[in-house]
């Protein structure tokens, strides 16, 4: 193809590096991706992409390596000769980070500089273009609300402290050496593939086991957070667009409404027809079934894709109203937290014209859909006398 455009994206194997090569895919980009060696397969969110490495023309092309090793990153970088790299790999937990904080500054921090000295030393800064994984965390004690692109930061984990120095080393090189090198400044942007161990994620999973009899109830941190969430097709978009502007700037990517976690709760579980009511105050809040419909029960556990020999009524008898579902566990409070997120769009609308096509509740919708699916081949499964993995996040 004319004209045909090359890119790299580290983090391929995540969450929005799965929706980028989708998406770069579609747009007629050869993409290159980098993953991780592991001990286990650790592409299946990239799976339906994968080509078999023997046929020919291939667009979508994976290699080993891993942002703490700059000679790999040099080579990959030689290789390519990339048009675009997108820097989305990172170790992108938040309370995992205070566990962890020297690799986390490692990898998402000076991992950052590897990457841009390996353009520099290339002498690639005329042609490739780079955009970085900024995120909303640096916000953090917020200054300001909403927070934009000039709102000052105040990060409150280790994992937002690497993320503050991968913003200004890329902000130094583009100023330092004339380079196209953008930061996204992006808030919270969830799926279908999120990882499961991210609260709303978490609660989709749970929810959606609860509603099939899988599960009695679950744990939770913080009910009180505040989160601006978007869904990742709407925001890695953006991040193609960032990199097909005039100039190199940095961008606030958020859709402007904020939710405490309490609420997407409540939103998930009315997905179902299930009604929440929440009793007491702090770590003895609890989440209790007030009622249920049955009516939007059945039609959102219909799914036509799984033939299940278990009956809807059965799952159904399982849940009874006053039925505990929810409790507060401090084990995953942090030791510093991130109370309110809130950002303004306005630049990214205005200068590029980027909108989000998934509010909140279209979002929870396509979440709980996916997770129900999934939970009604888990249950499938073990009626037919197949183990089920067990994960408690
Ligand atoms: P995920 O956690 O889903 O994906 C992270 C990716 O980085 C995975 O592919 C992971 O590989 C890879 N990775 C982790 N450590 C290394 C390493 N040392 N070397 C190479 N690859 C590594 O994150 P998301 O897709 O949600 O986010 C993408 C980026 O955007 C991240 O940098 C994140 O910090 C940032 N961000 C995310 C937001 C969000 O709401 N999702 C908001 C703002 C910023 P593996 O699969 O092997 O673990
Ligand atoms: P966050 O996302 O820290 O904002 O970082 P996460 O979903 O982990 O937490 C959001 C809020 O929910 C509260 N919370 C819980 N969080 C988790 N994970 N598990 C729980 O049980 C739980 N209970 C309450 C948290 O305290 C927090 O306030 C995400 C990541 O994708 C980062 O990489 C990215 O940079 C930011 O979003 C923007």
């Amino acid at each position: 193809m004319k004209n045909q455009k090359t890119a790299f994206i580290t983090g391929v194997t995540g969450q929005d590096g799965a929706y980028l090569s989708e998406f770069l895919l579609k747009k007629g980009y050869i993409v290159h991706g980098l993953k991780r060696r592991s001990s286990l397969f650790n592409t299946d969110r990239i799976d339906h992409l994968y080509q078999d490495p023997h046929v020919n023309n291939q667009n979508f092309i994976l290699h080993y390596g891993d942002m703490t090793d700059s000679t790999n990153l040099i080579r990959l970088i030689k290789e390519i000769q990339p048009d675009e790299i997108y820097n989305l790999a990172a170790m992108s937990h938040v309370a995992v980070s205070f566990e962890m904080p020297e690799y986390v500054g490692d990898a998402d921090g000076i991992g950052t500089l590897r990457l841009l000295e390996a353009v520099r030393f290339l002498g690639l800064e005329q042609k490739t273009r780079i955009y970085q994984a900024s995120t909303s965390e640096l916000f953090g004690k917020v200054q300001e609300v909403p927070q934009s692109e000039t709102t000052p930061f105040y990060p409150r984990s280790p994992y937002a402290v690497a993320k503050m120095y991968a913003y200004w080393i890329t902000v130094n090189y583009r100023e330092a050496y004339d380079m196209f090198a953008c930061n996204g400044i992006l808030f919270n942007h969830e799926s279908p593939i999120r990882g499961e161990t991210f609260v709303t994620r978490k609660i989709t999973r749970a929810v959606s086991k609860i509603a099939l009899g899988l599960q009695d109830k679950f744990y939770l941190g913080n009910l009180d957070a505040k989160r601006d969430w978007g869904h990742a097709k709407d925001y890695v978009r953006m991040m193609w667009m960032i990199l097909q502007a005039n100039e190199p700037e940095d961008w606030v990517i958020a859709t402007g409404t904020t939710t405490p976690v309490r609420e997407f709760v409540r939103m998930s579980f009315a997905e179902v027809g299930i009604e929440l009511e929440f009793k007491g105050e702090g770590i003895n809040e609890k989440g209790y079934i007030a009622a249920i419909n049955e009516e939007v029960y059945n039609a959102a556990i219909n799914n036509p894709n799984v033939t299940l020999s278990l009956s809807k009524c059965e799952s159904l008898n399982k849940l009874k109203i006053g039925q505990e579902v929810l409790s507060v566990d401090p084990k995953y409070f942090r030791p510093t937290e991130v109370d309110l997120l809130i950002g303004d769009p306005t630049k990214a609308k205005t200068k590029l014209g980027w909108e989000c096509n998934y509010d909140l509740q279209a979002l929870v919708k396509d979440m709980m859909q996916s997770d129900l699916k999934l939970m009604q081949k888990d249950q499938y499964l073990k009626e037919g006398g197949y183990r089920t993995l067990n994960y408690y996040e």
